[in-house]
């Protein structure tokens, strides 16, 4: 008999309660909500186990402010750290969130040190690399979540000016998760025909520059935080891809060892998500422009890192 999972989601705020929500609907595991926050976790863990019935689920949902609590997780999805406010940068998180995210590493080496990691807090780039450094867990097994996210915002918009379901659009978002993103429109289909055969180059333009801009755009109309709803679905895509073994082909920050022709560098490309978690990091041909905002997102992705609190 198949033990159930466990998923620890570290940081239990917008995005740490909606990840608990959906693995309970979707019932991918028993749920570990850790915060520094006394009461966060145990509130949020209440709440959800009251849902249970509501949701016909028979997931486990604990809340703690105790690492110990985590232990044996296969999973660890991390959101701990604090979010955009307007006029904030993600780059404006920067120092905050690394003195976070090595605590947060130090409790997921202790007590999961076979998990997967889906990093998510910001700034995603630097917050993955940082991750894997104070962990020391294999490439493979750290993973940073925004392209899913960004290629779902640019899915959405196309859908929307065209006319059609999202779910029939396939599109991929590469490279850092900042405002030099970047859509591959070469790649992107509705139904599998090529996106030019329904959006003008005009409004393309206009389309990927919304979605460069979309999370601040989120932030400006909240103005108490970011978006969480699409960030939490599309971690839970990478968690599911791994827990279930499902080899999804995702834009997600990996680890490149040569590929696109960059070493030593976590940055958002196609990869192949599986039981081992990243099990194939695919190269796509681009176009001449495509390589080289690819290029300028990855050089600012290493000023970022470089600019890191040694
Ligand atoms: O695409 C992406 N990767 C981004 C990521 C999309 C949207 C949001 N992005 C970032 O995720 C955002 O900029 C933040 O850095 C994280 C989490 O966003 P969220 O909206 O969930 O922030 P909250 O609601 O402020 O929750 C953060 C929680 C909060 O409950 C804190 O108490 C907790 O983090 N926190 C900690 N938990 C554990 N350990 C420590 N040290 C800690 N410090 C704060």
């Amino acid at each position: 008999m198949q033990k159930r999972k466990k998923i620890a989601l570290i940081g239990a705020g917008n995005i740490g309660g909606t990840l608990a929500f959906l693995i309970a609907i979707r019932e991918l595991g028993d749920v570990v909500l850790f915060d520094v926050m006394e009461g966060t976790p145990q509130g949020k863990a209440l709440d959800l186990n009251h849902a249970l019935p509501v949701l016909n689920s028979s997931i486990s949902v604990v809340g703690t402010n105790d690492y110990k609590d985590i232990a044996g997780a296969d999973v660890c999805i991390i959101t701990a750290g604090l979010a955009r406010k307007p006029g904030m940068s993600r780059d404006d998180l920067i120092s905050t969130n690394a003195s976070i995210m090595k605590a947060v590493a130090a409790g997921i080496r202790q007590y999961a040190p076979n998990s997967l990691v889906i990093v998510v807090s910001n700034p995603l780039d630097v917050m993955v690399t940082l991750c894997q450094k104070e962990t020391g867990f294999p490439t493979n097994k750290v993973i940073g979540m925004a392209g899913v996210l960004d290629s779902a915002r640019y899915r959405a918009f196309l859908a929307q000016e065209i006319g059609v379901s999202p779910t029939v659009i396939n599109a991929f978002v590469l490279g850092g998760h900042g405002d030099d993103m970047v859509p591959i429109r070469s790649h992107t289909t509705v139904g599998g025909i090529p996106i030019t055969n329904f959006v003008t180059p005009e409004r393309l333009d206009a389309i990927e520059k919304r979605v460069r801009g979309a999370g601040g755009e989120v932030v400006g109309l909240l103005k108490t935080g970011s978006a969480f709803y699409s960030p939490a679905g599309a971690a839970i895509e990478m968690a599911a891809s791994y827990l279930l073994d499902q080899k999804k082909v995702l834009a997600c920050a990996a680890f490149l060892n040569g590929e696109y022709g960059m070493h030593d560098l976590y940055l958002g490309v196609p990869i192949v998500i599986g039981k081992d978690g990243v099990e194939k990091i695919i190269q796509i041909n681009l176009t001449d422009s495509e390589k080289a905002a690819l290029q300028v997102s990855a050089e600012h992705v290493r000023e970022l890192v470089a600019a890191l609190p040694q």
